[in-house]
């Protein structure tokens, strides 16, 4: 009896094992997928500063802007053509579609708050090619 219930625990746990190993377990280490980048918007400095995103992959960059003075109360990513109003103790959210790798720089109106969206180009085998 018992030895019949340790058997059967046995082949659970290999079947489990086997599952997670073919269908839950990463093959290999994969560059993290994150959608959602949170920016706090505080004493003249974005936190972060610098944000990676994926050529052809929406990104969704959710600012939290703590500074209640008009210096911090829009978001232009010049480059991009894409300009937010950010409204106090609120999370904006801007999403952006890059379409080409490179550098872009992303600040207020008058320039003080500045950040970077590196854009990279991660091909169908996940190896960076920009
Ligand atoms: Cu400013």
């Amino acid at each position: 009896m018992n030895s019949v219930l340790l058997v059967n625990l046995g082949g659970f746990a290999l079947i489990a094992t086997i599952i997670w190993w073919f269908w839950l377990s990463s093959p290999k280490a994969v560059r993290a997928q994150q959608s959602v980048i949170e920016i706090r918007v505080a004493n003249g400095v974005y936190t972060p500063s610098r944000i990676v995103a994926q050529v052809g992959s929406p990104i969704t960059v959710r600012f939290f802007r703590e500074d209640p003075s008009p210096c911090a109360e829009k978001v232009i990513f010049d480059e991009l053509g894409v300009t937010a109003d950010l409204s106090i103790q609120q999370p904006i959210d801007v999403t952006i579609t890059p379409a080409e790798a490179g550098e872009y720089t992303f600040t207020c109106q008058m320039q003080m708050y500045r950040g970077t969206l590196l854009v990279k180009d991660y091909g169908a085998d996940g190896q960076v090619k920009a």
